[in-house]
């Protein structure tokens, strides 16, 4: 190497150790090297899973532990929160005062993380939240978001609706419509219900005739459904916020013989997510429309935490591609749902 390329390369590497190269990045790339007196030169993630409530939750852990692996020089330290915001706030300042590299989280609700967000800002430690967002004004206490645009998923069912009923005529019957929603104050129920919703108030025929939180699990979708169908003789539409309540509504609705009314129509089921059981419900046509929430995001995340940490300029609000399911289109994929 000639001499003066040799002190080009040098500058270039003391750049790299002072975090001077990209600027984009307020965290300290030092710790990427600093690592070798613990986990020998891996890169270590602290991941905080909010809980593991669907077969969906459970595709999106793998999909972090397969990308986040030693061979791809990271070291993992995993936590499950249960749903309990408290619990994955004590995960956070866990991994915190390990002085890990960087932090991934799921956030079980949109609200409540400004302190704990705060103090790994203080210590140097970028943050990620994963799949859903927060709500906060503060945009710097968070690295990057990587998720699903859950607002447009809501759009997209509300706009499936609306061709549905046009094609059938019923664009001026009365509709009356039952809604499973997730997790309250997350962000998953909150973009679902207002996309949906910026639909919704352009049809005046459209009744919210139930609501209620059935917390993204079968258990509750199930016992939901079971009430609602003895309030309301006359349901037409039920939107299951995720496939879990869905396919817990289903055995309700089935059990009650009220998957087609008097007149023989059947009742239209709406879901989100795209896991396998519920595409399989797609196909035998009792599930309408399955809109997808993609929960492979686990090689976009070793991505971005790879350029956040090597100060490479990244995005910092990334969305997963996502589709719509229904009888039309289920068999292409169905073949290949690993989750
Ligand atoms: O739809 C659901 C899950 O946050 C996108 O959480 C997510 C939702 C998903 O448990 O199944």
């Amino acid at each position: 190497m000639k001499k003066q390329s040799k002190f080009a390369a040098l500058l270039v590497l003391l750049a790299l150790l002072s975090g001077s190269l990209g600027a984009c990045s307020p965290f300290d790339v030092g710790e990427l090297a600093g690592q070798e007196d613990t986990q020998q030169d891996l890169v270590t993630v602290g991941f905080s899973q909010l809980g593991s409530e669907s077969a969906w939750r459970t595709a999106n852990t793998k999909s972090v532990q397969d990308a986040l692996t030693t061979e791809n020089g990271f070291f993992l330290l995993y936590d499950n929160a249960r749903q309990l915001q408290d619990q994955q706030i004590k995960d956070l300042r866990s991994f915190i005062s390990q002085r890990v590299d960087a932090i991934v989280f799921c956030p079980v609700e949109e609200e409540g993380w400004e302190t704990v967000l705060g103090e790994a800002y203080e210590a140097g430690v970028p943050v990620i939240a994963l799949d859903r967002n927060i709500a906060t004004k503060n945009q710097s206490l968070l690295a990057a978001f990587l998720g699903e645009d859950m607002r447009t998923e809501g759009v997209n069912a509300g706009l499936w609706l609306e061709k549905t009923l046009q094609e059938e005529g019923r664009q001026d019957e009365d509709i009356r419509i039952a809604v499973l929603e997730g997790t309250e104050g997350s962000s998953a129920a909150e973009g679902r219900s207002e996309g949906f919703l910026a639909i919704a108030s352009r049809n005046q025929n459209w009744h919210f005739a139930a609501q209620a939180d059935a917390q993204f699990t079968r258990a509750k979708g199930r016992e939901v459904m079971k009430r609602f169908l003895s309030e309301f003789d006359d349901i037409d539409v039920v939107v299951a916020q995720n496939d879990e309540m869905a396919l817990g509504a289903l055995e309700a609705i089935e059990s009650a013989g009220r998957l087609y009314n008097e007149d023989g129509r059947k009742l239209i089921l709406i879901s989100f997510d795209g896991s396998r059981e519920a595409l399989e419900a797609v196909r035998d046509g009792e599930i309408d429309l399955d809109v997808e929430c993609n929960p492979l995001s686990g090689p976009a995340l070793r991505e971005l935490i790879e350029n956040i940490l090597s100060g490479k300029s990244y995005e910092k609000v990334n969305y997963l591609p996502e589709q719509v399911f229904t009888r039309e289109n289920v068999d292409e994929y169905l073949d290949s749902r690993a989750y």
